[in-house]
């Protein structure tokens, strides 16, 4: 029996001809990898927990040692886990059209792991560490324990963008100019519901640009989607290179 995933001809034959790709990728795509999305129920210690109030200046403010806590519980998580199909079939992709970006809520660096180059990290990086005064790096080993500013001694905190902080001005806007002269956006793994960044693949609508979800769910962008496709990315996106 075929068990070959079937696409539709048009779409395929958009991507076939797709020079410059953006692809927006949310928590779905690094699901696979064993890393909860933000709407799984919280795992375990964290299950009485919301993401909403601890990943908020004022959720840090307020127990920055259990913000710092949930946050060294995830980065060790996520160093325990590997890139999926979905992240490997981004990364070959790139090498196949001549512009492909890959814009992440993600903050894991799965996308970096698998091989992508070109990664706009517009919720930041989980990896990095920063004085939580004046936001610059701190050079620091991640032991667990919380660590001070060595020029200040103001706590670090996750290199990560909290609800309720602009998201860093120039991945924002090389996002934004690449969706512009993008040939096709796909919006991958992604409840399309934090913005700014949901926002994108409704800049590429407007602009005609066609775009393509994918997601086991339906989500709020799912109806003006040119293709919303009902699938795991890690076996949808492998599928759909094998066939271009
Ligand atoms: C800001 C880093 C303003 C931290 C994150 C309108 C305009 C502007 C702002 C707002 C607005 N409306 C509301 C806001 C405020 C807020 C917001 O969007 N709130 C939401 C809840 C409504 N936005 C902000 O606060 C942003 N800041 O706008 O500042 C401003 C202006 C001037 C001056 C000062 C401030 C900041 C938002 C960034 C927050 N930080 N992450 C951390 O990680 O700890 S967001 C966080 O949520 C993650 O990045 C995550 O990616 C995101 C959740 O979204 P998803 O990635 O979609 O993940 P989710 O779990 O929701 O969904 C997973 C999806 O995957 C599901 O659809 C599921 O079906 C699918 N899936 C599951 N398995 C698979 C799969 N798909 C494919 N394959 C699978 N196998």
């Amino acid at each position: 029996m075929d068990t070959k995933m079937k696409f539709g001809e048009r779409l395929l034959d958009i991507l076939r001809g797709a020079d410059r790709i953006v692809a927006l990728t949310g928590a779905g795509v690094s699901a696979e990898s064993g890393v909860p999305t933000f709407r799984d129920a919280q795992q375990g210690l964290w299950a009485d927990e919301d993401p909403l109030q601890l990943a908020t200046p004022e959720g840090f403010e307020a127990n920055p040692a259990r913000v710092w806590e949930w946050y060294a519980w995830r980065r060790t998580l996520i160093n325990g886990v590997q890139p999926n199909p979905a992240h490997h079939a981004l990364a070959a992709w790139e090498h196949r059209v001549g512009s492909f970006t890959v814009v992440t809520q993600n903050v894991d660096g799965l996308h970096q792991k698998a091989g992508s180059r070109r990664v706009l990290e517009l919720h930041g990086n989980i990896h990095r560490t920063i004085c939580s005064r004046d936001w610059e790096l701190l050079a620091i080993k991640h032991d667990g324990s919380q660590p001070r500013c060595p020029r200040c001694g103001a706590l670090g905190r996750p290199d990560v963008v909290w609800f309720g902080e602009m998201l860093p001005v120039q991945a924002l806007n090389d996002a934004s100019a690449a969706i512009a002269q993008a040939d096709v956006v796909m919006s991958l793994g992604t409840s399309s519901l934090v913005q700014p960044a949901a926002s994108l693949p409704v800049k590429a609508l407007e602009l005609g640009i066609p775009v393509l979800e994918v997601n086991p769910q339906q989500t709020p962008l799912s109806a003006h989607a040119l293709v919303s496709l009902r699938g795991k990315a890690g076996d949808v996106l492998p599928e759909l290179l094998m066939q271009l």
